[in-house]
């Protein structure tokens, strides 16, 4: 029975928990919801502890009683509760809220860390540190923590509450005092303020590295590549629609002498399918809405709704923008970096003729239900636009050269191919002109002859995707994110190590998990996702449903791999279980193009289509590893997607290797994109998926806690019993350890430092605060008596 118990029980005297696991097992409580100190958490009264309601939220209550297996507590608002003592985590003391550091808590579970970080998203204190990596809480408003006085008090040093300048300033002196090459990778789901965050890096960087000018222009590239590769989605009305990293390059004066852009995995297809209530890119409405007369003329430029790529969804606006004003602010931006006038009316030719292309409409010709274009407004103009004969373009539109054995037949197409001919040219020649937008910024952006060698990168990239129905898109995306959590894992192991290192601990008592198991699935040859991917995208015969199956066959003994019914296939992420449907996969991955499209575009008279045509054809060259594709023969013999994604990655990973990394993890609180509003459940989810629910993790399989020899002394001396024959703090520290029977597992002593493992320090925290309360009621009750 349950028994209420008032007095001081043995326990209240015994900090230490015996049954505490040896190191290591913290691993195995990992993605329970039990994890983190529980395991050695003894519910004790008077203490605030943490319970779960039904809801799934976490509740601050005080235990009133405990018998052991039963708690009895009582919350904030009255209501009291008999509850499991196992279903109980531990709360921090008060005096911990709000923390700058979640490393700094006592207690660093799953309701601690979330606590903490809505205490201070509620002050508008969005950005916390978790150890090395910042974390940052969209406030989906203006704070006013920007601008030139902060940047002034980030420089001077005269605060050190975390902030984005607060990092970026690291990065700089680390630059400048170790002569390494730094990175500030920036992660977090759709919306979560990947894109302002290093914005604001940048912005940090202009005033501090400016003088040149070049600043100015590096900052004008954010429009640019917003309006061409952001679009409106259901998750942000900003969102990228392609990853980017930034190095940005420094003279030996630390002044800012140069930048380059590389992108990675353009969403081609939002340029010809858009789901109702999003958008497509932006400069299509920009150029629509803010074009002057003489260009709209010149284009032939008809109003957003008019054209049919855009009006599969009935969204053309976005609250509070405006469009009209954003075109005119991309041309400054595009004037800034030196892209000339003339080539910025050939840009905008490029974006009319993919939305003419779009009104391109097709009759039918014969009784085998093949097609033609119709010749009307839509295919004239796009011919002009591009610069070749109407009837070339009708041509390359309706049919389709082939070889077959040494001779060129022509077929004609069906109006679904002849759909699809027309919507890959649009995708290309949209995707080339994005590429071609980034070449000519990184002209104009060039670093001088004479190269320091230093820089700063920054990262901006999607994170970890799991929707309901996950494709190719999302494959690329977590493949990407499972190369960037293993950086992120061994850059914190190391960082761990040296600590360990430099203070003399036997470091083979941290045990460390990798996810190498989930990278080796994708990328082992020749039986990997990727290879297998790219073999069955080669083979005529190959279809979704032969790609999953074959997946099934040869991965079926892959601990992180699971074969579904049908299609898909399941993959044990880092962040989780992501089911995959194989529909349209081998298509995405082989992103053909018709030769006969390519050599239309090479044809044409315009600079533009021929530059994009013989970029096409350089990258061709270098054939799909593996048989080559026999049922067309004709069509261009390129890299496969994630072949070309894959060696993208593996270079970014080597320049991220040589540099000296900085983690910014971004956390979206809402879904709807409001301020103020803080939803639990989904922000663990985003710490999980980001990883620093991992770096938790990765602290407490070793030592987390460290205090130097002087301070534990100071700190807990006063509640030895017996009196320590040397003074020295080393002596003392030694001497509480045993009196409080601190496990020797449980603890290490380096050359100026205790290192504990999780939850040790908490115990002594708590004995010493009573012990502190108990002498302060003794002396207002013996005050009391006096007065
Ligand atoms: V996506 O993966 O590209 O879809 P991001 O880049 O993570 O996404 P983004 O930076 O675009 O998100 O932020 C989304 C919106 O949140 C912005 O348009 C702002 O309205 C809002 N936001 C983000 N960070 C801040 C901030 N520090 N202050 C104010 C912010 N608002
Ligand atoms: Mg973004």
């Amino acid at each position: 029975s349950f028994m209420v118990d008032d007095r001081p029980s043995a326990d209240d005297e015994e900090d230490v928990n015996p049954s505490v696991s040896p190191h290591g097992s913290a691993l195995g409580l990992w993605g329970n919801k039990q994890w983190g100190d529980t395991a050695s958490y003894v519910p004790k009264k008077k203490l605030q502890s943490w319970y779960q309601s039904s809801d799934g939220n976490w509740e601050l209550a005080k235990i009133l009683s405990t018998s052991g297996t039963e708690s009895l507590i009582s919350f904030s608002e009255g209501k009291v509760l008999k509850v499991n003592s196992d279903s109980l985590v531990a709360a921090n003391p008060e005096i911990l809220d709000g923390v700058d550091d979640l490393m700094q808590l006592s207690y660093l579970n799953e309701p601690s860390v979330l606590y903490n970080l809505q205490y201070r998203y509620d002050r508008d204190m969005i950005y916390s540190k978790a150890g090395p990596v910042l974390v940052a809480i969209n406030p989906f408003k203006k704070i006013p923590l920007y601008g030139s006085d902060y940047i002034q008090a980030y420089k001077s040093k005269s605060t050190d509450s975390p902030h984005v300048y607060a990092i970026t300033d690291t990065a700089i002196r680390e630059m400048i005092r170790d002569e390494v090459n730094q990175s500030i990778v920036i992660s977090g789901e759709s919306g979560a303020g990947k894109t302002e965050t290093a914005k604001i890096a940048m912005q940090y960087l202009a005033a501090l590295g400016g003088g040149s000018g070049i600043e100015y222009e590096i900052l004008k590239t954010n429009p640019i590549l917003e309006a061409f590769g952001n679009a409106k989605t259901s998750r942000n009305n900003n969102s990228s629609r392609f990853g980017k990293l930034i190095e940005i390059h420094f003279s030996e004066t630390g002044k800012i002498s140069g930048a380059q852009i590389q992108t990675f995995l353009l969403e081609k297809s939002r340029v010809v399918q858009c789901t109702e209530g999003e958008r497509s890119y932006h400069s299509f409405y920009q150029l629509c809405a803010g074009a002057p007369p003489h260009l709209r003329e010149k284009l032939n430029l008809l109003n957003v709704h008019e054209y049919k790529y855009l009006q599969q969804s009935t969204c053309y606006t976005i609250n509070g923008v405006d469009d009209a004003e954003q075109f005119r602010i991309v041309v400054e931006a595009l004037d800034a970096v030196h892209v000339s006038k003339e080539n910025q009316e050939n840009a905008f030719a490029m974006l009319a003729a993919v939305l003419w292309l779009g009104n391109v409409t097709f009759s039918i010709i014969d009784n085998e239900n093949h097609v033609e274009p119709v010749i009307d407004e839509a295919l004239l103009n796009v011919a002009e636009l591009i610069g070749c004969k109407a009837d070339d373009l009708k041509l390359a539109l309706s049919t389709r050269k082939m070889k077959v054995n040494n001779d060129i037949i022509v077929q004609k197409q069906t109006l679904a191919q002849a759909i699809d001919t027309r919507d890959a040219l649009a995708k290309s020649i949209y995707s080339c002109l994005f590429d071609w937008l980034v070449e000519q910024i990184n002209k104009s952006l060039a670093v001088g002859k004479r190269r320091t060698g230093r820089s700063i990168s920054i990262l901006d990239i999607y994170g970890f995707e799991s929707f309901d129905v996950n494709s190719f898109e999302q494959f690329c995306i977590n493949y990407a994110n499972e190369r960037l959590q293993q950086h992120f894992n061994r850059h914190l192991f190391k960082l761990e190590q040296e600590e360990y290192i430099q203070d003399g601990i036997d470091w083979a008592k941290v045990e460390f998990e990798d996810n190498q198991d989930c990278l080796n699935l994708f990328e082992k040859k020749p039986l990997g996702l990727m290879t297998l991917l790219d073999e069955e995208s080669t083979f005529p015969n190959g279809t979704d449903i032969t790609f999953a199956a074959k997946l099934k066959q040869h991965l079926k003994s892959n601990s992180c791999f699971r074969g579904e019914r049908g299609k898909a296939f399941t993959v044990h992420h880092y962040a989780g279980e992501v089911m995959y449907d194989t529909s349209g996969f081998l298509e995405k991955n082989r992103d053909l193009m018709h030769l006969d499209s390519i050599q239309l575009l090479s044809s044409c008279t315009c600079e533009l289509p021929q530059a994009f045509a013989s970029n096409m054809l350089s990258l061709s060259e270098k054939p799909v590893p593996g048989p080559l594709h026999k049922s067309g023969g004709a069509d261009s013999q390129k890299l496969s997607v994630i072949t070309k994604f894959k060696g993208q990655l593996f270079q970014l990973m080597q320049r991220l290797e040589s540099t000296t990394p900085h983690f910014i993890r971004c956390i979206k609180p809402n879904n709807s994109q409001s301020p103020g509003i803080y939803h639990q459940g989904l922000v663990l989810q985003q710490l999980r998926c980001c990883g620093v629910l991992e770096v938790v993790r990765i602290s407490r399989s070793g030592f987390p806690t460290r205090m130097s020899h002087q301070k534990f002394a100071r700190r807990y001396g006063f509640l030895l019993l017996e009196h320590v024959a040397s003074q020295d703090p080393l002596s003392v520290s030694v001497a509480i350890l045993h009196q409080f029977d601190i496990l020797p597992e449980m603890y290490q002593i380096g050359y100026t430092k205790l290192f504990f493992r999780t939850g040790q320090i908490g115990k002594l925290e708590d004995t010493r605060n009573r012990t502190l309360n108990g002498i302060l009621r003794v002396q207002s009750c013996f005050r009391g008596h006096k007065a």
